[in-house]
């Protein structure tokens, strides 16, 4: 059996908008969520900081996936004096993307997934007309692509929703929202016909539950309100789907879902339980947009909790007719569960959970977990039998500058080995029809989670600090040059 991937497996890297462009407020860009939110550290949470008009009177909330988040009356995000904001220089690739799209074709990347800063095209969210601007760097961005064979992966919404939709509709909690994001998608996939073929709808949907500003701009953190935003932004899903298909047959739109396999630390039927029922909570979303259904569990979750959805005729046949075309995933990990008391507690992306005896973590407690690919594809293979993508993996790591004006970042290198060859037998010995890899942050970004420029992913080093000083030169790791000969054999050669 030849043991590598397909030819025409999508080989790249990835990144988001808000944590890579920079430029805020630059070109007629509007203000997104996420230029509201400072940086933080592993101990310390990313604030979004507030302002009331009335009085003048300044505070924050912090940024939580455990805890609801919620503002006080009153209180409007604003960018504060003297507070310091990641996303609004990111990593520059606004003013650098020429040279980062070049690093890319050195390694032989196939595809570059990035997202649309949607606050770059409608600046207000609700706008009538697009800002040309905006389109305008996209449109440079993607042709750079073409340059070098590079097929652009496109997220429509990664963590950031234009700031005004927030403030006036309180986010995706809004019908209207639906048609503001609509037209926005079909003014971009008309403006970028025959450039990019493949498109997400949202980043990690299911997120909209553990951090449902960061996810849909929602400022009400409650049950009912994260119900009826994921209602809404599946509809807006399903009419993307549909415009796709009349504005050119070629596009194949495909859901985002944060995916960490769910293991039960005991034997303890109880703890089963505690895993499987984990795991309905996160396949809720791609029940739904990938399979075109509501399952049956949640409206007796929704009954028992009181919400009610405000749903209207034609909802559910739409949501049926229009599921996606494929499911792609971000999986950096595992997570563990259990109904006993005596776990170690773990942190990780967003499920907290239990520490996992069996498996080192990295400095941010992230669980390095060998085969949670092949788990993950597997499962997710078994449920919907439609194409896989993995769009998101990968390790964040403290990388330094070594005596030789090096990087040696080792740690990375055979993460990603045990990864990859995770995901080869998933495809090898499994039989299962995997798109593409894209490892998260090719280039080093701000992180999401922490806000850090410390916890850094990427190929290639980028000169910036978490006080935001820096020259943001390029300097290619040791992983550069190693993944590189991975793609060139088609991820056959693994080795140092
Ligand atoms: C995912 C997000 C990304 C990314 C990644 C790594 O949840 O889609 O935006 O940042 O996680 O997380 P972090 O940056 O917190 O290390």
């Amino acid at each position: 059996m030849q043991e590598t991937f397909p030819k025409n497996f999508l080989w790249g890297g990835a990144t988001a908008a808000n944590q890579y462009e920079g430029a805020y407020d630059e070109d007629g860009k509007g203000l997104s969520t996420a230029d509201v939110m400072t940086n933080g550290s592993h101990t310390q949470a990313r604030k979004i900081t507030w302002i009331k008009p009335e009085t003048g009177e300044t505070g924050y909330v912090e940024l939580s996936f455990q805890k609801p988040m919620n503002f006080p009356e009153g209180a409007v995000p604003a960018v504060l004096d003297g507070c310091y904001y990641p996303s609004h220089t990111g990593t520059d690739f606004y003013h650098h993307y020429e040279e980062d799209i070049k690093l890319m074709g050195e390694m032989g990347f196939k595809v570059f997934r990035l997202s649309i800063n949607w606050s770059r095209i409608f600046p207000n969210g609700d706008d009538a007309e697009p800002n040309e601007k905006g389109l305008k760097f996209y449109e440079k961005v993607f042709k750079e692509c073409r340059k070098y064979g590079i097929e652009p992966l496109v997220t429509l919404s990664h963590y950031e929703t234009p700031l005004n939709l927030a403030i006036k509709y309180n986010g995706w909690t809004d019908r209207r929202v639906i048609d503001f994001y609509v037209n926005y998608a079909k003014t971009v996939m008309k403006r970028y016909k025959g450039l990019v073929k493949y498109y997400l709808t949202f980043n990690e949907i299911n997120c909209i539950y553990m951090a449902p500003f960061l996810a849909a701009g929602i400022m009400t953190d409650d049950e009912q309100s994260k119900a009826q935003g994921a209602h809404n932004q599946f509809l807006a899903s399903a009419l993307t789907v549909k415009a796709a298909r009349e504005i050119d047959p070629e596009i194949k739109v495909g859901q985002m879902l944060a995916y960490q396999p769910v293991y039960a630390l005991t034997a303890d039927p109880a703890d089963q339980l505690a895993a499987l029922k984990q795991m309905d909570r996160t396949l809720f979303y791609s029940d739904v947009q990938t399979g075109g259904r509501y399952p049956d569990w949640i409206w007796k979750d929704y009954e028992a909790k009181g919400i009610k959805l405000a749903d209207q005729a034609g909802d559910y046949e739409l949501l049926a007719k229009y599921p996606v075309d494929f499911l792609s995933f971000s999986c950096y990990s595992s997570s563990t569960t259990t109904t006993h008391n005596d776990g170690e507690s773990a942190s990780g992306n967003l499920l907290g959970g239990v520490k996992n005896p069996y498996l080192k973590t990295n400095d941010w407690g992230w669980a390095i977990d060998p085969d949670v690919l092949r788990i993950a594809l597997n499962q997710l293979w078994d449920r919907y039998h439609k194409p896989l993508w993995i769009v998101e993996n990968g390790i964040g790591v403290n990388d330094q500058i070594a005596a030789d004006g090096k990087i040696h970042d080792k740690e990375r290198i055979s993460y990603l080995q045990q990864n990859i060859a995770s995901m080869r037998d998933a495809v090898n010995l499994d039989g299962i029809d995997l798109m593409g890899y894209t490892m998260w942050g090719c280039i080093d970004l701000v992180s999401a989670g922490t806000g850090e420029m410390r916890k850094r992913y990427g190929f290639v080093y980028v000169d910036r600090d978490d006080r935001g000083q820096g020259s943001l030169k390029r300097l290619p790791k040791d992983s550069f040059y190693w993944y590189k000969k991975v793609i060139a054999s088609d991820g056959a050669d693994l080795s140092d």
